[in-house]
């Protein structure tokens, strides 16, 4: 047991979320949930990264101001954080009191000890990645990282000596030679920083939208250098108290801001008296067609539409969903490589790991209790067990290892092994022909070693661990044996099913009940998805039920005289008169689309529909709306 520190980079607010801050993101969260499990004390931090001339612009041209703008960007992240099953212990924003004051606190202690000093800065800037670069740097003329038109910049600024920790850093890496992993990448660094460092600018003075420098007012803090202090602000880090409970942490990140982590930010550790953080580890990029996935490409998956598209093709509810996608992007992702991001290579994960490997196991053992008639099977620990427990601590060993070095493309195929292992062991046993205690063993054995790789995997996919270890009866612990035994519910059908190519929507196999949460029916594709523009063209709106009588001669139709609001009075007729009586109508809101073509319905001209939905005794539920909104709102 120990302490434990992951970080995300705090992303820019320049983008919405997408599948490569997502694939940080959730490889973060898999290592804390990890930890947590093995009883570390955790802590999971992400952010988003709010200053900086690129955000003011973009502020700019939606006609918001800065502060409101990253307001609104900074709640998309936390949504789709909650949507992906993120556990992140804090949300650090650079533009919050505790992160600026950190940020002051950092450059008045340099400015104080000489290591930040005033200068003029000349050269080139990438407003996109907020990055100074070398003429040499360049790539025909353009930012190396985004192809984009780089700005020359010649200002007063305070500069920050990087060069006076140049072989600190040097030693750093020798000595540590984990501190960067893949070690590819420590070599970059390391060549990157032997070919000489510059002093770096730190503070601007044409970017108002930025950490005030406390001993000069005409200048802001360089967003970089606002940016990483957001590891030890949301520690709580102060001059006076280095102390901080967690630090050093490790820092989670792509390759594209290596040398940022790897070598200013230790150098500005030093420069504070701190020790540096424990590891950095950079991985590759999502491409897409063999290009990098990114806003400036207009190329981006975002991690909604994914889980969507999963969901809909398997017909999976949408935690599983999510599910999946998580563990597709950990095992398959572009943990060291660049990998392209394609369908193909969602289907093969899934179908080879989830639904043909750890999915049909569980089916299998269950299944075949089913048939045998067995329901209940007691704590057995012969010889079987015994085997099986031996093949499992060296896979846990491995396992752990993996995790330790946040290795978890590895540990997750461990624990895929320990799968395969049981289902050769399936098929080993050889269970028809077993009885007695020795079938009870074959049991016991089978269904508290798959609570174990359940276990394994579930940093990777939380929630389906927990229906599996619901379906097992069991809680989930990396401990064999543990289990007293188990009475498993046997209505399950499979955890994941087949993925098939011909059939896209073969997902209807019916898994019999219970093991998934209720779903609708899927059955849209990914393509046939409608674009946000063509459901705005829809103008739902809220309506005030004014009055209401039956239509002569009708059952089912009732005439209601609605009030909405800006858009005047309306007369509609709804076929609700076998559920509603007019009297239960009135003062009622209501949701109608309003810009439906008028037609006559019994010689009544109906402006409008009212949207009930149609449950299976075939009745209209109408559908509500929330507290008292004013007639006429606009739902959307
Ligand atoms: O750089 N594949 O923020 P950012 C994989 N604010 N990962 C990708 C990716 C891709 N195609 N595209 C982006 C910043 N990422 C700074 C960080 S930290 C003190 C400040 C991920 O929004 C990857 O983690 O541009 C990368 O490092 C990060 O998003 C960049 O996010």
């Amino acid at each position: 047991m120990g302490t434990y520190y992951v970080t995300t980079p705090i992303y820019y607010v320049n983008a919405e979320p997408h599948m490569g801050s997502t694939y940080t993101t959730v490889y973060a969260d898999a290592l804390a949930r990890y930890h947590r499990m093995i009883g570390d004390k955790t802590f999971f931090l992400t952010g988003t990264d709010e200053h900086g001339q690129n955000i003011m612009r973009l502020a700019q041209e939606k006609g918001l101001s800065p502060q409101d703008f990253v307001d609104q960007v900074a709640e998309k992240f936390k949504a789709v954080w909650s949507f992906m099953h993120i556990s992140n212990d804090d949300f650090i924003r650079t533009t919050e009191e505790r992160h600026e004051k950190v940020v002051q606190r950092a450059i008045e202690k340099m400015y104080q000890n000489g290591d930040v000093y005033l200068g003029t800065y000349e050269g080139w800037y990438c407003p996109r990645c907020e990055t100074f670069y070398n003429e040499s740097e360049l790539v025909e003329g353009n930012c190396p990282i985004h192809k984009t038109k780089v700005e020359f910049v010649s200002e007063q600024s305070y500069f920050f000596k990087w060069t006076k920790y140049q072989d600190q850093l040097l030693d750093l890496y020798n000595s540590q030679p984990d501190f960067v992993v893949p070690s590819t990448r420590l070599n970059e660094i390391r060549s990157f920083v032997q070919a000489g460092l510059k002093d770096i600018s730190v503070t601007r003075t044409s970017v108002p939208w930025g950490v005030p420098v406390p001993f000069d007012q005409s200048h802001t803090v360089y967003v970089w250098y606002d940016a990483l202090l957001n590891y030890i602000s949301a520690l709580g880090y102060t001059e006076d108290t280095n102390q901080m409970e967690y630090w050093p942490g490790v820092h989670l990140i792509g390759k594209d801001i290596l040398r940022h982590h790897a070598a200013l930010w230790p150098a500005m550790l030093m420069s504070l008296g701190l020790p540096v953080p424990k590891r950095v580890v950079a991985h590759g990029w999502w491409l897409v067609s063999g290009e990098k996935m990114s806003k400036s490409a207009g190329n981006i998956f975002n991690p909604y539409d994914l889980a969507k598209y999963i969901q809909d093709t398997i017909g999976l509810d949408r935690e599983a969903a999510v599910d999946v996608l998580r563990y597709f992007m950990l095992v398959a992702g572009p943990q060291r490589d660049d990998t392209d991001l394609s369908m193909d290579a969602i289907w093969l994960t899934y179908n080879s790991n989830l639904a043909n490997d750890y999915g049909n196991l569980l089916h299998r053992v269950l299944g075949f209790m089913k048939k045998k008639g067995v329901s209940e099977v007691p704590k057995s620990t012969g010889l079987r067990y015994v085997r099986v427990a031996e093949t499992i601590s060296a896979i846990a060993e491995k396992y752990h290892q993996s995790m330790d070095v946040e290795d978890i493309q590895s540990a997750l195929k461990n624990a895929m092994d320990l799968v395969k292992f049981l289902n050769d062991f399936f098929d080993k046993e050889k269970p028809w022909s077993l009885s007695g205690d020795e079938l009870a063993e074959f049991l016991y054995t089978q269904l508290e070693a798959y609570k174990v790789a359940t276990t394994m995997l579930s940093p990777a996919m939380p929630v389906i661990a927990d229906r599996a270890a619901r379906i097992l009866g069991t809680s989930l612990s990396l401990t064999f044996g543990e289990s007293a035994g188990f009475t498993p519910d046997l209505t399950c059908g499979p955890l994941f099913p087949r993925y098939k190519e011909e059939k896209p929507n073969a997902g209807t196999q019916q898994p019999d009940q219970a093991c998934q949460q209720p779903q609708e029916q899927k059955t849209q594709q990914f393509s046939s998805y409608i674009s946000y523009d063509t459901f705005a063209q829809i103008d739902l709106r809220v309506a005030l039920v004014e009055s209401a009588e039956r239509v002569p001669n009708s059952d089912k139709l009732i005439k209601l005289g609605l009030d909405l609001g800006p858009l005047g009075k309306r007369t509609i007729v709804a076929g609700i008169g076998l559920k509603y009586a007019p009297e239960q109508l009135v003062g009622r809101r209501i949701v109608v689309v309003s810009n439906l073509e008028p037609r006559k319905l019994k010689g009544i001209l109906s402006e409008g529909m009212l949207l009930a939905a149609t449950s299976e005794d075939g009745l209209p539920y109408l559908l509500g709306v929330d507290g008292e909104p004013t007639p006429g709102s606009k739902v959307k």
